[in-house]
C-alpha cells in the first residue's frame, strides 16, 4: 500500500484532529447504532493512545468508539476516495454513513477501505471506528497466557511482552483521492555496477489495462528517464545512473523516482497518474561475518528503540521524531531497530532522509508454544499476515536493511533453559514457524537478509534460520547483578559458542541495565547511573574483541513505559539512556565518547 501523497493529480485530507470518543464496556455500541453518533461522546485527540488521557481509561482496552464527521472536497468527485488508517491498535471495525466497511486486524501496519460508492457528496459525512485492544493468547503480540513473560513480571495488564499496550487511532486517519485508473504499486530495487553504475529497477502494477507510462529518476543534478510499456497491469523499467551516488550514513543521498501513467495514444498523452518516492541507491548483503553496506562492512551502533512519549502514548509525534532522530546523531548511533513493532512511515522517511540504518521488525514479540496446536497456527497466520504488509509498506526504503521476523520467541522449556537444566534441541514444528516466516520474507524480498531477536542466547535451530543473528543479553542485570567482571565473562563464552556454532555475523540486539536518573553510586551499583556506564562498558568492550559482532543495539533508547509490575519502578522500563522525556543520562555521555570517534 502506498504511501498518501499530495501531488498534481492526488489529493489528501488529513481528518487527524479532536474527534468524539465514547468506551463500550458492554459492546452495546453495534445494537444501538454507534456508528451514526455517539450517545454519550467525549473529545480526544486523534491520533494518540486513549491510555494516559482520561482517568478511567488507563488500562482499559476493551471496545471503544471513534467518531467524527467531513466533507468530501467536491472537486474529488469521479475520483477513487479511499479512508486509510496509518494504525489502530489492535482490532478496529469501519463505517461510513452507517454502512459497515470493513475489519482490520493488527495493531501497528496501516490499511486502507474504499469509499467511492458510499461516500456522500451533498453533505456531511460519518465516518465510525470501533476499536479494541484486548490482550488474548491468539493475537499477535499476544497477551494473557497462562505461564508467559506476564505471569514471571506479574505485570498488569498482562501482556506478553514488556511495553505498555497502548490503544487507540495512534497514527494519522487520511482520505486519499485519486484516479480510478491509478499507480497501484511501486517495487524499486538497487544495485551497484563496477565503475559506480547504479542500476535502479522499478516495477510498477496499475488498476486498468492502459498500457504507456514513465519513470523519471533526477536529483537536480542528473536526470534519467525511461519508458514504461504496461502488460497485463504490470511494467518494469531499469534505470542506469552513471556516476551515481550512493546512499549511507554520513551521505544519505537520495534521488527522487516520479512513475507516471500517461494516456495511449500515438502521441505523448497527458498524465492520467503520478507517484514520487524517495530512491537511495545502496546495496546491502551478509557475508561470513560482515553485514556490507555498498559492500563495505559496516559495524552497527545504536539502539533498540519504542514509540513512546508521555500523555500520547504511542501516539504519532513529529517533533518527537525529530528530536529522537537529533540524539541518534548526536550520541554516535547510525541505526535502530524497531522494536517490537513496525513504527510510523514518517519515522522511515526521516531515516532515509538522515542516513540511519533500520531493523524493521514486526509486531512478532512474546510469541509462545505451549496450549493447543491450531493456536499456534492461527498465530503463524497472523504473524505471516503482518509480515507481508510489513515488507509490502516499508520495501522501498533505503534506510531498511533488514527484516526481523520475531523478538524473543519463547521455547516451552524456557524455565528449565535459563536454569541451565535443558540443552535439548527444540521441536522441530517450532523452528518450521520461523522458518516459514524467513522464507516468505526472502521470496517477498530476495534483496535483504533476515533476523530474529533469540532470546537468552537461543535457541540455536531458530537463530540459524535467518542469516544475522541477534542476541538481546543481560549479564550483569538479570543475572550476574552487580558482579560485571562475571557478566562479561559470561557474555564472552556466549558470543564464541554461537560463533562457532553458527558462524553469522552477531547483532548484540539488547543490552542494558534499568537505571533511575539522578541516582548515583560509588562504587557503581544495580539502578545507579554508573552502573549503567559501567555496564555498558563491558558489552562495548566484549564486542570489540570479537570480529564477528557486526552491532551493537542498547536497550534501549529511552525509558518507556510498561504494564505495572513491582520490577518496573514507576511502570517504566527505565533502561533508557535517555529519560523517557529525552534528558541524557550519564550513559549516553558515555555512549557518545565511544561512537563519536
Ligand atoms: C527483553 C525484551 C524487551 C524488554 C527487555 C527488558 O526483548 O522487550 O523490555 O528484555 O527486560 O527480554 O528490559
Amino acid at each position: 500500500m502506498l504511501f498518501p501523497i499530495q501531488n498534481d493529480i492526488r489529493n489528501m485530507l488529513d481528518l487527524s484532529g479532536i474527534w468524539d470518543f465514547q468506551l463500550d464496556a458492554d459492546s452495546r455500541g453495534i445494537d444501538e447504532g454507534w456508528m451514526q453518533g455517539l450517545p454519550d461522546p467525549r473529545p480526544i485527540a486523534v491520533p494518540s493512545s486513549w491510555n494516559e488521557l482520561f482517568q478511567d481509561t488507563h488500562d482499559y482496552l476493551g471496545d471503544a468508539w471513534y467518531v467524527r464527521s467531513f466533507h468530501a472536497p467536491t472537486s474529488w468527485r469521479g475520483q477513487r476516495v479511499a479512508v486509510r488508517v496509518g494504525s489502530a491498535n489492535y482490532l478496529a471495525e469501519v463505517w461510513l454513513n452507517g454502512k459497515q466497511l470493513g475489519v482490520h486486524e493488527g495493531g501497528h501496519l496501516p490499511f486502507e477501505f474504499d469509499l467511492t460508492e458510499t461516500l456522500r457528496w451533498d453533505g456531511s459525512n460519518t465516518l465510525a471506528i470501533r476499536v479494541e485492544a484486548k490482550l488474548t493468547p491468539e493475537r499477535v503480540p499476544p497477551g494473557n497466557v497462562p505461564g508467559g513473560l506476564s505471569a514471571l513480571l506479574r505485570a498488569y495488564p498482562a501482556a506478553s511482552f514488556d511495553f505498555f499496550p497502548f490503544a487507540g487511532l495512534q497514527r494519522p486517519v487520511v482520505l486519499t483521492s485519486m484516479p480510478v485508473a491509478h499507480i497501484t504499486d511501486v517495487t524499486v530495487t538497487t544495485e551497484i555496477e563496477a565503475s559506480a553504475v547504479g542500476v535502479v529497477t522499478v516495477h510498477v502494477t496499475r488498476s486498468d489495462d492502459g498500457s504507456r507510462g514513465r519513470l523519471v529518476l533526477s536529483d537536480g543534478d542528473t536526470r534519467v528517464e525511461t519508458a514504461l510499456t504496461f502488460s497485463g497491469g504490470e511494467a518494469e523499467g531499469v534505470l542506469r545512473v552513471a556516476g551515481a551516488r550512493l546512499w549511507g550514513p554520513g551521505h544519505p543521498h537520495l534521488y527522487s523516482l516520479t512513475v507516471t501513467l500517461e494516456e495511449d495514444g500515438d502521441t505523448v498523452g497527458p498524465a492520467m497518474d503520478r507517484y514520487t518516492l524517495d530512491v537511495g541507491i545502496r546495496t546491502i548483503a551478509v557475508e561470513g561475518h560482515n553485514i556490507l553496506l555498498n559492500g563495505e562492512p559496516i559495524f552497527l551502533t545504536g539502539f533498540g528503540r519504542h514509540e513512546d512519549f508521555p500523555v500520547h502514548g504511542r501516539g504519532f509525534d513529529l517533533p518527537v521524531m525529530i528530536k529522537d532522530h537529533t540524539l541518534l546523531h548526536w550520541v554516535g548511533a547510525n541505526s535502530y531497530r524497531t522494536a517490537h513493532y513496525p513504527y510510523a512511515e514518517e519515522q522511515l522517511l526521516l531515516a532515509d532522509r538522515l542516513g540511519i540504518l533500520v531493523i524493521d521488525e514486526t509486531p512478532a514479540v512474546g510469541l509462545f508454544f505451549e496450549g493447543e496446536p491450531h493456536g499456534v497456527e492461527t498465530r503463524l497466520a497472523v504473524c505471516r499476515g503482518q509480515l507481508d504488509a510489513l515488507i509490502a509498506r516499508d520495501k522501498n526504503h533505503a534506510c531498511v536493511i533488514a527484516w526481523s521476523v520475531a523478538n524473543e520467541p519463547v521455547p516451552p522449556d524456557l524455565m528449565a533453559r535459563m536454569a541451565g537444566r535443558s540443552t535439548e534441541p527444540v521441536a522441530p514444528e517450532t523452528t518450521a514457524f520461523f522458518q516459514t516466516l524467513a522464507d516468505d520474507a526472502h521470496r517477498l524480498d530476495p534483496s535483504r537478509p533476515v533476523t530474529l531477536a533469540g532470546i537468552m542466547g537461543g535457541p540455536l535451530e531458530w537463530l540459524d534460520v535467518c542469516e544475522i543473528v541477534m542476541v538481546n543479553r543481560y549479564f550483569g542485570w538479570y543475572s550476574h547483578g552487580g558482579q560485571l567482571d562475571e557478566a562479561a565473562d559470561a557474555l564472552s563464552q556466549e558470543l564464541d559458542s554461537l560463533n562457532a556454532a553458527l558462524g553469522k555475523p552477531i547483532i548484540i540486539s539488547e543490552f542494558g541495565a534499568d537505571t533511575l536518573a539522578g541516582v548515583h553510586a560509588d562504587p557503581p551499583t544495580l539502578w545507579s547511573e554508573e552502573y549503567q556506564v559501567e555496564f555498558l562498558r563491558r558489552y562495548l568492550d566484549v564486542a570489540a574483541s570479537k570480529p564477528f559482532v557486526a552491532g551493537l543495539h542498547v536497550w534501549n533508547f529511552a525509558d518507556f513505559r510498561t504494564g505495572q509490575a513491582t520490577m518496573r519502578a514507576g511502570s517504566l522500563n527505565h533502561k533508557g539512556v535517555f529519560t523517557r522525556e529525552r534528558q541524557p543520562k550519564m550513559a549516553a555521555h558515555f555512549l557518545r565518547s565511544r561512537w563519536k570517534k
